[in-house]
């Protein structure tokens, strides 16, 4: 059997362990870097929506943690999909799978070597998925990106979705983080 060869990746988990601080909650689960390797641990894993408030499914290259800190992920932001809570059993699964599918077949066009990673959270407030970019400076770069993610979701072209800069989302204690590009 050939295995089909993809670029490394790494799956983590987050939960939310009120005693322990932020990092501590991280764990990388696995690498994978091939095709039936992904369906493998996709298959054994539970649905985002079947998991408890407050825990976060990341999927990053491989050697990118799935933090603002990261140098890979330091200068660069994030496209943000809010899902609301009516939608969570109808969209939150599939806009999942199609971000991971876009992310493991490169599928974000010319600019794909820019995104790092994306990322589910699952809140009681609405859900939120994200596709994490290098460099929030590079317009055409996260344009294309941002385009790309908004269409493999099948999102509206009435639907805006932001881009947040890491260095705001990180400064900013409230949620209400300004939008650098909107698509
Ligand atoms: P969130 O989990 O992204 O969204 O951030 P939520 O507000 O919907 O739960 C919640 C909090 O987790 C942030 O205010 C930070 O305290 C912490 N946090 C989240 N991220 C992504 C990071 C990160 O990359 N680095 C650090 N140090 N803290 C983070």
């Amino acid at each position: 059997d050939t295995m089909w060869e993809i670029q490394s990746w790494g799956l983590w988990f987050f939960k939310n362990d009120k005693r322990r601080i932020w990092q501590e909650n991280l764990r990388l689960i696995t690498n994978f870097h091939t095709v039936e390797d992904f369906w493998a641990l996709y298959n054994s894993m539970q649905l985002p929506s079947k998991l408890s408030s407050g825990c976060d499914y990341s999927v990053f290259r491989c050697g990118i943690k799935p933090m603002w800190e990261d140098r890979s992920n330091n200068a660069g932001g994030r496209w943000l999909v809010t899902v609301s809570k009516q939608k969570r059993h109808t969209d939150l699964d599939k806009f999942w799978l199609d971000t991971l599918l876009c992310l493991i077949g490169e599928g974000f066009g010319d600019y794909s070597a820019d995104v790092c990673g994306a990322v589910v959270n699952v809140r009681a407030k609405g859900d939120k998925i994200a596709v994490w970019t290098a460099n929030a400076e590079k317009a055409p770069a996260v344009k294309e990106i941002g385009r790309t993610f908004k269409y493999q979701l099948g999102l509206s072209d009435s639907l805006a979705i932001g881009y947040q800069a890491h260095a705001d989302t990180a400064t900013k204690s409230n949620s209400n983080t300004r939008n650098k590009f909107v698509i």
